[in-house]
């Protein structure tokens, strides 16, 4: 099934965007990794990745990249893409970009030369914030980094952590100082066999990939692999996520899209009634409900990823208003495909089975709808403050 490609016509992209998304789709369908062993294919994809070249878009150019700054809208249409073909490549691809997030906005040029090897698919990076008690609620986080002398010792637990168990290297987030709330927060390079750190636990989800829970048990970390100012970890962590939030909203259009063109495709040939599926009013009319929702969708996401790229200004409300809409759109785009086909849509190997569990977790990680909304009130609210200041 082909990526369809309508949309690259919209004046948020330039010829780079189109060019790359017909080399990405080409590469995305001749690619044929084997998905049953989670660990092991989610190691193929980051090294298929890397040697075509696909990862250069997640790292900074001064650190094997493509680009000086992360291009925002090449991250969404590569997930997109990805998404389109392979929840699995897609995730591959998202999380070496938001693992190594961090490092590319704010580390040291000796910090940074570990993103060549991520952006040649020869290191697994791993973004570590989420604590069992501090999920949406980053500030609440438990995990300590407590001074002695040159070095930091770190203390505590991480869940829900994607890559956990097969990351060459984490970036963990833990608070300085403790009654700080999120001023007290510093970000921190660990690599995976640092002694102290145990993967406690490996999660499974509905929608399998390395997901872990990780403990940190006085893990002795220098201050030379301190990441950003001290104190300054959660503006760092929010401004990786302003990022890649944008980019979730690409892999949900691309979960979307796939389920919208096998809808298509089954309702065209779906024997029923003495005629076709598709013949119906009621599928015409939810096939067009479908098509709205992505397209609308899709231009918030791309405003958001093109006024970051082009404007060059702050877009924490945009890029929030993109997940939100990006993923609870494509959840119901999903669902709509999944019921069309009937019993057959719930048949565990079927395409829209997969998708119906692969879309889950985006409506929750990277900040979940509901802080979306949250961020695009509190955004509207001070912007109200500043003009009335
Ligand atoms: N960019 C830069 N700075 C930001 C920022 C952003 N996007 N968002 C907040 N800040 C700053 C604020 O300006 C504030 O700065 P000052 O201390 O100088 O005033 C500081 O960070 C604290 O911000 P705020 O008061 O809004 O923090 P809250 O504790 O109220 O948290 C939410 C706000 C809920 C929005 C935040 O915790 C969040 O995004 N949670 C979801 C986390 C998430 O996505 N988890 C998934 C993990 S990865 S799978």
């Amino acid at each position: 099934m082909r990526y369809p490609t309508q949309h690259l016509a919209l004046p948020f992209f330039e010829d780079a965007h189109r060019r790359l998304v017909a080399e990405l789709s080409d590469w995305a369908a001749a690619q044929q990794i084997d998905e049953t062993h989670v660990d092991q294919a989610c190691r193929h994809w980051v090294q298929a990745l890397g040697a075509a070249g696909w990862l250069r878009y997640s790292v900074p150019a001064s650190h094997g990249g493509i680009f000086p700054v992360l291009d925002s809208r090449c991250l969404v249409l590569i997930r997109e893409v990805l998404a389109f073909h392979s929840a699995l490549a897609d995730f591959a691809f998202a999380m070496q970009g938001l693992g190594s997030g961090p490092l590319s906005l704010a580390g040291t040029d000796s910090q940074r030369q570990v993103l060549h090897r991520v952006a040649a698919g020869q290191a697994i990076a791993a973004f570590a914030l989420s604590e069992p008690m501090a999920g949406s609620d980053v500030a609440a986080m438990q995990t300590t980094a407590v001074a002695e002398g040159t070095d930091w010792i770190l203390s505590g637990e991480k869940t829900w952590i994607s890559n956990g168990g097969i990351a060459d290297f984490y970036l963990v987030f833990a608070k300085t100082d403790a009654a700080a709330g999120a001023r007290g927060i510093s970000c921190f390079f660990l690599p995976a066999q640092a002694a102290g750190l145990q993967v406690a636990e490996r999660i499974d989800t509905i929608s399998p990939h390395p997901l872990a829970r990780l403990r940190f048990d006085a893990c002795r970390v220098p201050d030379t692999q301190r990441i950003g100012p001290l104190h300054g970890g959660f503006k760092l962590a929010m401004q990786t996520l302003d990022i890649f939030r944008v980019s979730v909203a690409g892999a949900s259009l691309g979960l979307a899209r796939r389920a919208f063109a096998e809808a298509r495709q089954y309702t065209r040939q779906r024997p029923m009634f003495g005629q076709y599926l598709a013949d119906f009013q009621l599928t015409q009319s939810a096939l067009g409900d479908m098509a709205l929702r992505i397209d609308a969708a899709a231009l918030l996401s791309y405003r958001a990823a093109w006024q970051k790229d082009v404007q060059k200004t702050n877009t924490t409300q945009e890029a929030a208003m993109a997940k939100l809409s990006a993923t609870e759109s494509a959840q119901w785009v999903i669902d709509r495909a999944l019921q069309m086909h009937g019993a057959l849509g719930v048949t565990v190997g079927q395409k829209v089975e997969a998708l119906y569990r692969d879309i889950r977790a985006m409506r929750i990680y990277e900040g979940a709808s509901e802080v979306q909304s949250l961020i695009i009130g509190r955004s509207l609210l001070k912007e109200d403050r500043d003009a009335s200041a």
